[in-house]
């Protein structure tokens, strides 16, 4: 043995590796710029992540790599461990950076080299953007014949990266069903995935309240305990929102709670019959139907404004994010000046507790504030003029980006009073052009929102979200310039490995020759 020592020692051999060709890997969203050096990292057991002293946060970026690469590849990679067994030939650093090329907290520089992996963000939601794109690159075959044990070949060269817009998000309307707490988490791993950054709950509507109020508890008793068409509803408490809040957070992503009103408040006012507006609007019992444009509440009364204020100070203590959002969309039995009167009031309760409102296009017809946020779904003349008066706007054109419209006509689920969205279309249209008065400036981002008339589970919400929301993550993501159909579906479908894995029921539109 003693004999053994120097000669004994692994030699540090070259490996010849296959050539690579990073710019090829089919990376959605698509980078703003990859450079290919055509070697590759060999990712295997001898493998370390570290992350920067000089920000806490990028700790748990790291450890998400780690657990995300663990489920991909089986291998235990150690964060922030040194191993004195492991020669520590390969390392990945995740590293906060100032660069003054990182422009936005999102933005994120990959190197990879034969033996290190260096990933420079100024946040550590750049360094979790930029770890999506990692764990993109490693493919999902092993290379098993240019060493003794397994080795993921990762391309080397560059991928210099940010996103075209600050606001990229889904809404999930969990009022007309109610999905689960797994069922939410589900959705926002696939997002994080795909880079998005904010998800929008749509919490109550004429069929359900969903969100538990400690001072007004009838709502979630009453107003919780229905659905469309007849099932049994649900709601979250305060701590499982929290858990929803902290999960979304763990992977930089916001959630914007809604409570809609002053119309689709018919489960809200059948809870408390004193919120009730009576007039035109229907008298409240439990609806199972899909109609909507019946309910409202009373715009005169202080009960309503005493209510409101309990409900926004409650949910916006446990929101951390900035944006709290009213709704106010069809409110076809509320008068105009009544709906003013109530937009203007409520707008104010929300900056009162600290939060950024925002709403659906129609609260433009009040005198908004220009801090309010507007999220353009079928009038482009609120949005013009609310970009006029300075708001910010979120595009979620109805006609192109309604995650619940049919993609054809032989879409299981899904409704059509928009027209039928297939995924082509979905992805062939630019947010910043579509709409000429509307200046590119006032746009903050986009946001697909999924209605729940028609479904009622994960298997039936990804089947109407999938694939179109992996093309509104390029839309919102990489700039205009690199969206081209021909070339996207392609990349998309070498997204199916993945979504087998998560086991993602996606549509498999003809559109798309998948493998
Ligand atoms: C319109 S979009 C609505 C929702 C429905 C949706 C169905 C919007 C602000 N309001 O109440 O669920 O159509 O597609």
């Amino acid at each position: 043995a003693v004999v053994c020592l120097a000669a004994c020692q692994p030699k540090k051999k070259e490996i010849n590796f296959p050539k690579t060709d990073l710019a090829e890997v089919a990376l959605i969203p698509k980078p703003v710029k990859t450079i290919a050096t055509h070697s590759a990292f060999a990712l295997d057991a001898g493998t370390v992540i570290f992350t920067t002293q000089t920000d806490s946060n990028f700790e748990a970026v790291g450890k998400f790599l780690s657990q995300k690469i663990k489920l991909k590849t089986g291998l235990n990679l150690g964060v922030n461990q040194t191993n004195e067994e492991l020669p520590m030939e390969r390392v990945v650093y995740i590293n906060q950076s100032d660069s003054e090329d990182l422009k936005t907290p999102e933005s994120y520089q990959l190197y990879i080299k034969k033996d290190s992996i260096l990933l420079n963000a100024k946040t550590a939601a750049g360094a979790f953007r930029g770890i999506q794109t990692l764990r993109q690159l490693i493919p999902e075959q092993t290379n098993d014949t240019l060493v003794d044990h397994s080795l993921w070949l990762i391309p080397t060269g560059k991928v210099l990266d940010e996103p075209r817009y600050a606001y990229r998000a889904s809404m999930l309307d969990v009022a007309r069903h109610f999905f689960t707490v797994d069922e939410v988490k589900k959705y926002l791993d696939i997002l994080a995935y795909y880079k998005y950054n904010a998800l929008h709950l749509h919490l109550s509507d004429d069929q359900g309240w969903r969100i538990e109020i400690k001072s007004w508890p009838k709502l979630t008793e009453v107003g919780g305990a229905s659905e469309v068409g007849g099932g049994e509803g649900g709601f979250y408490t305060q701590e499982e929102y929290k858990d929803i809040v902290a999960y979304a957070a763990e992977r930089h992503i916001t959630i914007i709670p809604e409570i809609d009103m002053p119309g689709h408040t018919n489960a809200a006012s059948l809870s408390y019959p004193i919120l009730h507006a009576g007039g035109k609007a229907d008298k409240p019992r439990v609806r199972t139907d899909m109609l909507v444009g019946y309910s409202s509440f009373h715009t005169r009364k202080d009960t309503v404004y005493a209510f409101l204020d309990d409900v926004i100070r409650e949910i916006a203590a446990i929101t951390p994010g900035p944006y709290f959002h009213i709704g106010g969309d069809e409110s076809h039995v509320t008068k105009k000046k009544d709906y003013i009167h109530f937009v203007e009031k409520v707008e104010k309760i929300v900056l009162k507790h600290g939060k950024t409102p925002v709403g659906w296009n129609e609260i433009a017809q009040a005198d908004i504030s220009s801090s309010s946020v507007l999220q353009l779904w079928n009038e482009p003349h609120n949005a013009v003029k609310a970009a006029k008066n300075g708001s910010k706007i979120i595009v979620s054109s109805a006609e192109k980006m309604y995650l619940d419209m049919k993609y054809d006509s032989i879409s299981e689920y899904g409704l059509t009073w928009a027209g039928m969205i297939p995924v082509d279309v979905a992805y062939n249209w630019d947010p910043n052009t579509f709409l000429e008065e509307l200046p590119q400036e006032s746009i903050l981002g986009i946001e697909a929102p999924l209605w729940s008339e028609t479904i009622s589970n994960s298997t039936e919400l990804e089947y109407l979200a999938f694939p179109r929301a992996i093309g509104f993550a390029e839309m919102g993501w990489s700039p205009a310039t690199h969206r081209n159909w021909d070339e996207y579906k392609l990349r998309l479908a070498q997204q199916v490995p993945y979504l087998s894995r998560m086991e993602v029921n996606f549509y498999p539109t003809q559109l798309v020759d998948w493998p």
